[in-house]
């Protein structure tokens, strides 16, 4: 199955934003995914309503809404949720995930769960009907460029057949952190469907935007 690309907004070049976004709107990115920080959950501060208000002016590509904060259900209204979104939050982060993602369904968008690279995967076993999607975690949440923990792979592997076995294999795999080509490759044998693409596979230093997204499709099937 062919891959679909979510460009990682806080690796962009904020100082040349426009140029950016009409190279993933060229490569035809299909997703602009939005790391909401708390600097409480995760130890760092990124983007923001603001900020995705004012892009999503300039394109038409939807949004890939990944939720960092503890408490999301106090939070999620700050956001200009539309119709055809994803919304992922974190299953460690409140009480109240069904809730949660039965507000997001409501919202005409599609709820993820998000896990931690230490989460395992049965705090999935009685949200199923209530998700979309799952993003797996490959590195710890907070930052940019840092290398993929192994046990990712793995973990994409097993949740393939997780949610084959339960019945739910229309759930879609997202994977979130150092999605390299080589990396991505081995993400799409393990069954991955959307792949996160940050420092590591799409804003590059010695690559442009087009000519990464090309490599990187043809590492997760075209
Ligand atoms: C990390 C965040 C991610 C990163 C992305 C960066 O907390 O959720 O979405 O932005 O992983 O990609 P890379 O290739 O620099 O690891
Ligand atoms: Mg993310």
């Amino acid at each position: 199955m062919k891959g679909e690309i979510s460009a990682s907004m806080m690796c962009a070049n904020f100082l040349d934003l426009k140029k950016d976004l009409a190279d993933l709107e060229k490569a035809g990115i299909e997703y602009l995914h939005f790391d909401i920080m708390d600097g409480t959950f995760v130890p760092n501060f990124t983007l923001g309503p603001g900020f995705m208000d004012a892009v999503r002016k300039a394109v038409s590509i939807p949004y890939d809404i990944h939720l960092m904060v503890d408490k999301p259900e106090d939070k999620i209204d700050y956001f200009d949720i539309q119709k055809g979104d994803f919304v992922s939050i974190h299953t460690e982060t409140t009480n109240h995930v069904q809730r949660l993602l039965a507000k997001i369904k409501g919202l005409g968008a599609h709820p993820g769960a998000a896990l931690n690279p230490a989460t395992p995967l049965c705090v999935l076993d009685n949200i199923l009907d209530d998700i979309d999607f799952v993003l797996i975690m490959t590195v710890n949440p907070g930052f940019a460029g840092q290398k993929l923990i192994p046990y990712g792979i793995e973990k994409i592997k097993k949740l393939k057949t997780y949610l084959t076995a339960k019945g739910h294999g229309g759930i879609k795999i997202q994977v979130d952190g150092n999605v390299s080509f080589e990396n991505a490759k081995k993400m799409h044998e393990a069954g991955a469907d959307i792949y996160i693409a940050g420092t590591s596979g799409l804003f590059m230093k010695d690559m442009d935007i087009i000519a990464a997204a090309k490599r990187l499709r043809s590492a997760i099937g075209g």
